[in-house]
């Protein structure tokens, strides 16, 4: 039995049950919601996944309900002199490894990805930072590689590293197995029915739709299942989460 913290209990008490039973989609810009999304307190991880179906889909819009425009944020071109070989070639000659915990290590071009069975989604993301926007996303189900390259039961986290250095740090993330087998969670290549751009993340980027924005990794290079995060980045299982303490659980 786990012990509740009082505060995060007035949290709940107040307005939190509410607002999950509404299912108001705007969880994230709730100012008790993102209390107790970033309070730091690791026993409100035990609550969200006590009170959220962590299968549950994240909503899905229609056409015309896509955003006419959508930004971009933190790295928009990786920058170095090999990406931008790879943006010369069109990423002809990329390769996505999909490695770690699994029997059968996978090196996947983009082709590759495009000729596995495809999901396709309009979906809203929302960062950390108050802004959001509608886009449709189309890829490979990432449960569907990792099934292919065959993952082991001893994984218990999937590791994304990314192309690029933010800060001076290379960005990385990291999700469990609930949500690396969630449907929505693809590794997409496509984005409103175009190859992905640079600027959002060429040539694949994680879509994990139940959770905030920093946690859809971009210029993915290498997928790893792992059991552990210790040892990674300086263990806290982001970018982010690293430098300035983000919940490595964003769920929304
Ligand atoms: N590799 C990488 N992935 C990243 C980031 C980044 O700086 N580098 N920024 C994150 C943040 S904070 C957000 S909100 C989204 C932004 O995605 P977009 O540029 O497609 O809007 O990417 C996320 N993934
Ligand atoms: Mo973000």
């Amino acid at each position: 039995m786990t012990i509740v913290t009082r505060r995060a209990l007035v949290g709940f008490g107040a307005t939190g049950a509410g607002l999950l039973l509404s299912g108001c989609d705007k969880l994230a810009e709730q100012p008790t919601f993102r209390k107790i999304l970033f309070s730091g307190d690791k026993i409100n991880m035990g609550l969200q996944r006590a009170l959220s179906n962590r299968n549950a889909l994240a909503p899905e819009f229609r056409a015309d309900q896509m955003s006419p425009f959508f930004r971009t944020n933190g790295t928009r071109d990786p920058g170095t002199a090999e990406y931008g070989e790879h943006v010369a070639t069109r990423f002809a000659n990329w390769r996505m490894q999909v490695g770690g915990l699994v029997d059968r290590p996978l090196s996947l071009s983009v082709r590759d990805l495009g000729a596995m069975p495809q999901r396709a989604q309009i979906t809203r993301h929302d960062c950390v930072e108050g802004w959001s926007a509608i886009g449709k996303w189309q890829g490979p189900m990432l449960g569907n590689v990792l099934k292919a390259a065959g993952v082991r039961s001893a994984a218990r986290f999937v590791v994304f590293t990314c192309a690029d250095l933010y800060n001076g740090a290379p960005y990385y993330e990291s999700i469990d197995m609930i949500d690396a087998f969630h449907s929505q969670t693809i590794l997409a290549w496509a984005m409103n029915d175009q190859r992905l751009s640079v600027g959002h993340g060429a040539p694949v980027r994680l879509r994990v739709e139940r959770q905030l924005g920093y946690k859809h990794a971009k210029y993915v290079m290498r997928v790893d299942a792992v059991a552990s995060l210790d040892g990674i980045g300086r263990g806290q299982g982001g970018y982010w989460e690293d430098a300035i303490g983000y919940d490595w659980y964003a769920g929304i």
